[in-house]
């Protein structure tokens, strides 16, 4: 083993973390039904429990995004919500409000021209700021599925002016520990117009809102074939990259297992945002998260094989030699500054892993570990008895 690649690896692991999703636990589906998994989980307990197991696997992921609707119950006091998660060794990560389920929305939320459902927005948003202060977690992450489906149907420009007012409000009520980060999304739920529909727009939101909005990148929100390593680039370069989505594609906003489609792409991001750690001297602060929907894969091996792929990718990246790529770069020397970059990518950086996974005393292999624990068909008769006595068909996202 090269002793420069191990210390690079080890040094570029020890400071990455990423976020699991609850949602990522539970059954999801498509718009033409839901495939239920006996192992699911159920209820906010069940999620980070789960959630618990991919943290202690793997070590590198000590928070979970919530989404308010979804697994605060009314009247749940979040302080029994921040001591489940300390029990199953994670803590709440980011809040992430909910303005696109209930029925008022269906011509838009912040946007909407009604004034009463702007402020029914408003509200929700900034009791999800509240609960963010409540449950310690310093991120709240905005998507809006505001958009209209036909030409003619929505005045653009009016919208533009409703959202960026709301997000303002939103913004005075963050406390200084508080970022709010907004995401981007060209088309679906709506497929004629969205009103944040790009990087651009959302950074221009940000702007508008305050110094602590930032704008969130989810890879699975763009145009095939969109750059977006260079996004992020210029993202991190303006100050304005809060964090990322992670997630992979094949045809638009698919939410498939990270890398599993392109793994090139995810390690163009990371290399450029391990490019400018270099240049600047200074690591970005940015949360990574994970966003997928595992329809048909069991959710726990799903998320440990996501984790996995996305720290190996992280160390391929970190094997870049920036001072040599700085020299090539101003030189021109193209091939060679491609071929600098690709053979990072192509190394194989199992015995890094292993390696760094030994030293942190963790599991070598977090997904055999995980099946030879048998926790997950422990949980499946057991979550499958509690559907019996429940009466539901399967594990709800809504739980
Ligand atoms: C929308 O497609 C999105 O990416 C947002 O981040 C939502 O919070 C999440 O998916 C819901 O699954
Ligand atoms: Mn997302």
């Amino acid at each position: 083993m090269k002793d420069q690649n191990i210390s690079k690896v080890f040094r570029a692991l020890d400071q990455f973390e990423i976020e699991t999703p609850s949602w990522g636990y539970a059954d999801t589906g498509t718009r033409f039904g839901k495939f239920l998994q006996d192992a699911a989980a159920i209820s906010i307990e069940d999620k980070l429990a789960d959630a618990g197991q991919v943290n202690a696997f793997t070590g590198c992921c000590p928070t979970v995004a919530v989404h308010v609707l979804w697994d605060f119950k009314k009247g749940q006091n979040p302080a029994d919500v921040v001591k489940l998660a300390r029990k199953n060794g994670v803590k709440i990560g980011s809040i992430n409000p909910n303005l696109f389920q209930d029925q008022e929305y269906k011509y838009g939320s912040f946007c909407n021209t009604d004034p009463k459902v702007r402020q029914h927005a408003l509200q929700h948003s900034f009791d999800s700021v509240e609960l963010g202060k409540q449950v310690g977690s310093d991120i709240i992450s905005f998507w809006m599925a505001d958009g209209s489906n036909y030409p003619g149907q929505a005045n653009i420009r009016q919208r533009k002016a409703f959202m960026e007012e709301c997000f303002q409000k939103v913004h005075k009520k963050l406390s200084k520990k508080q970022t709010m980060v907004i995401e981007y999304k060209p088309f679906e739920p709506t497929f004629y117009h969205t009103d944040i529909a790009d990087w651009g727009m959302s950074y221009l939101f940000c702007k508008n809102a305050g110094p602590q909005a930032k704008v969130l990148v989810d890879t699975g929100h763009h145009y095939g074939s969109q750059n977006i390593e260079q996004i992020v680039t210029w993202l991190l370069d303006e100050n304005m990259l809060g964090g990322f989505h992670f997630n992979d594609r094949r045809y638009a906003d698919d939410d498939l297992t990270l890398g599993s489609i392109d793994p090139y792409q995810v390690f163009r991001i990371f290399h450029e945002i391990l490019y400018f750690t270099f240049e600047k001297g200074r690591a970005p602060k940015i949360a990574y998260m994970i966003d997928q929907s595992h329809i048909d894969k069991p959710k726990i091996e799903a998320m440990l094989q996501t984790v996995t792929t996305a720290q190996e990718l992280f160390a391929k990246a970190a094997l870049v030699d920036h001072k040599q790529l700085a020299v090539l770069q101003k030189k021109n020397q193209q091939v060679d500054a491609e071929e600098l970059v690709r053979r990072a990518f192509f190394t194989d950086v199992t015995p890094y892993l292993k390696a760094w996974r030994k030293a942190n005393d963790l599991p070598v292999n977090p997904l055999l570990a995980f099946r030879q624990s048998g926790y997950e068909s422990k949980v499946a008769a057991e979550r499958k008895a509690r559907r019996i006595e429940l009466g539901i068909g399967g594990g709800s996202s809504y739980a």
